[in-house]
């Protein structure tokens, strides 16, 4: 049984659902993708305190260019709903991070934010030249980037969609970021774990999830479930694991 079932309503919404099922589309094209098998009390779990149930779903991958493909949804029975996902490269590929959020409340849409983060000073060429050449639309509502969202490339959207339209457009950028980073992988080469490219691409991923753990808003809903530690460790291990040392 789903724990989502202990909702009153477990219907995501179709902004949510849409983004899942296109992310879950483009992580099947990946060729040697792998689920990993985690321990069965976080792949899905409820909390309930104070009469507001918080549900979490999990869902790893992994494949020779990412080390985690990780894909999260949160929901509470007092109706916010979030879609967290990364791929976090290996860092032997010359690759940015991909991560998109989607916040829902009970009064809608809040933020959808998409990126492909550098992990060096600037993004490869290669994204550098596609990424500059697509029309990213005029959404209406653009969010100011909290001070720690300086990891963001400068093609990072951060917006609150306004009607099903700017939802349709936001769908099709992510689908638009995700096929400039799998298509990439067809010349990409990996570079040696000791090169001082991986160490470097290493320490910009450990900055990009530093950063990461700074926003206080993805810390509040889960202490607010749980507590202060199980947060801590939560975000630690499983949202913003650092990759390995060379
Ligand atoms: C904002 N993230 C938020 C907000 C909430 C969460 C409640 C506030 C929404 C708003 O201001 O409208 C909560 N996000 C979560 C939770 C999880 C989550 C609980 O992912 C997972 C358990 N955050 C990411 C990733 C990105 C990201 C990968 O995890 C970007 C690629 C961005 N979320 C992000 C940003 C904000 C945000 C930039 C705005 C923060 C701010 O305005 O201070």
């Amino acid at each position: 049984m789903s724990p989502f079932s202990s909702h009153s309503d477990n219907d995501f919404h179709p902004f949510l659902e849409s983004l899942a099922e296109l992310i879950r589309t483009k992580r099947s094209d990946l060729k040697d993708i792998r689920t990993i098998k985690l321990d069965s009390d976080l792949e899905a779990f409820c909390k309930s305190v104070d009469g507001d149930t918080l549900c979490i779903s999990n869902e790893f991958h992994s494949c020779t260019a990412f080390r985690k493909i990780h894909l999260e949804i949160v929901s509470t029975s007092s109706g916010l709903q979030i879609f967290h996902c990364v791929f976090f490269p290996d860092p032997c590929f010359d690759l940015p991070i991909f991560g998109t959020d989607l916040v829902i409340a009970q009064t809608g849409i809040t933020a959808a934010i998409v990126d492909l983060s550098p992990v060096t000073s600037t993004l490869p060429r290669y994204f550098n030249d596609l990424l500059s050449s697509i029309i990213i639309p005029s959404f209406s509502c653009q969010r100011k980037l909290p001070s720690w969202g300086s990891i963001f490339s400068p093609y990072v959207q951060f917006i609150r969609p306004e009607n099903p339209n700017e939802e349709k457009l936001f769908l099709e950028l992510v689908d638009t970021y995700l096929q400039i980073l799998i298509s990439s992988l067809d010349s990409i080469t990996p570079d040696s774990l000791d090169s001082p490219l991986t160490i470097e691409r290493n320490q910009g991923q450990t900055f990009y999830c530093l950063q990461q753990k700074r926003n206080d808003k993805t810390r509040g809903v889960l202490e607010k479930a749980f507590d202060a530690d199980w947060a801590d460790r939560y975000i630690n291990h499983v949202l913003f694991d650092l990759p390995k040392c060379n």
